[in-house]
């Protein structure tokens, strides 16, 4: 599993005057830990699946910590202030780990053995695979809580999981700068090209899906063929 984009052991100074330095850095702590915490519980189930199964469901991790201008956005958008108390309450991704794989299927697989482990709450579900967004951002996130031991207390700490396919990965990537490029107002042209690569990624998924079933079927019957093969030569020998 390729760990990818981490950029949260660095970005995350804060420029504005409004909050208290110290409090801000054990903020900070606090959503690091939680990425740590949630990246190790991925890669060990990555691990343990590729161990069992001899198959390797995620492609790369990537984890970062949402700026400060960025939560500070987030947070005057919605009409809250600028504490610590409202970034606790209101900002769910401040934390971000996003899990990105080669199948459609193995989405939902991840999603539900991230659900399953005991000291994660998930906290909503958004399956915008299902349910994708107008402008045909298709991904699965999830909002969880992790449990953080420190010296004297345990807080239990918020993090967003996407989960996506490598070209529904692509897509979002492409569709993100070009938000940002014209401020969130693409000409209509654009977003018209970007919903039709959308329904391409989805066909590219779809797609994909089928021929990895396909070789797995075809690896299992020749499996078999070898198999009675070798107990025909067997009884032979006999
Ligand atoms: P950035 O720059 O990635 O941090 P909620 O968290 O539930 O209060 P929100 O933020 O609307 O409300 O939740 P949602 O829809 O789950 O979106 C969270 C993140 O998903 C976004 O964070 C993006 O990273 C990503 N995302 C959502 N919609 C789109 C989309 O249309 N295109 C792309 N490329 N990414 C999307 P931020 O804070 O918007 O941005």
């Amino acid at each position: 599993m390729k760990k990818n984009g981490t950029n949260n052991e660095t970005n995350n100074e804060l420029n504005s005057e409004v909050l208290d330095r110290e409090a801000w850095n054990s903020f900070m702590l606090l959503y690091n830990s939680a990425i740590k915490e949630v990246y190790t519980k991925v890669e060990v189930l990555n691990d343990e699946f590729k161990h069992v199964h001899r198959y390797n469901p995620i492609e790369y991790v990537k984890t970062r910590i949402k700026t400060p201008e960025s939560i500070e956005k987030k947070l005057k958008r919605n009409g809250y202030d600028l504490t610590i108390e409202n970034m606790t309450e209101y900002v769910n991704d401040i934390a971000g780990i996003r899990i990105v794989c080669s199948f459609t299927s193995d989405i939902y697989m991840i999603a539900d053995m991230v659900g399953k482990q005991n000291d994660i709450t998930v906290i909503s579900v958004k399956d915008y695979i299902k349910n994708p967004k107008r402008s045909g951002y298709k991904s699965y996130h999830m909002i969880v809580t992790v449990p953080i031991f420190l010296s004297d207390r345990k807080v239990d700490v918020k993090v967003e999981v996407q989960i996506r396919t490598i070209a529904m990965d692509f897509w979002a990537s492409l569709e993100h700068k070009i938000y940002y490029k014209f401020e969130g107002n693409a000409p209509e042209y654009i977003s018209k090209d970007l919903r039709e690569c959308s329904a391409i990624v989805s066909m590219l998924d779809a797609k994909m899906l089928s021929l990895n079933e396909a070789i797995l079927e075809a690896k299992n019957e020749d499996d078999d063929v070898k198999k009675n093969n070798t107990l025909t030569d067997t009884r032979n020998v006999v």
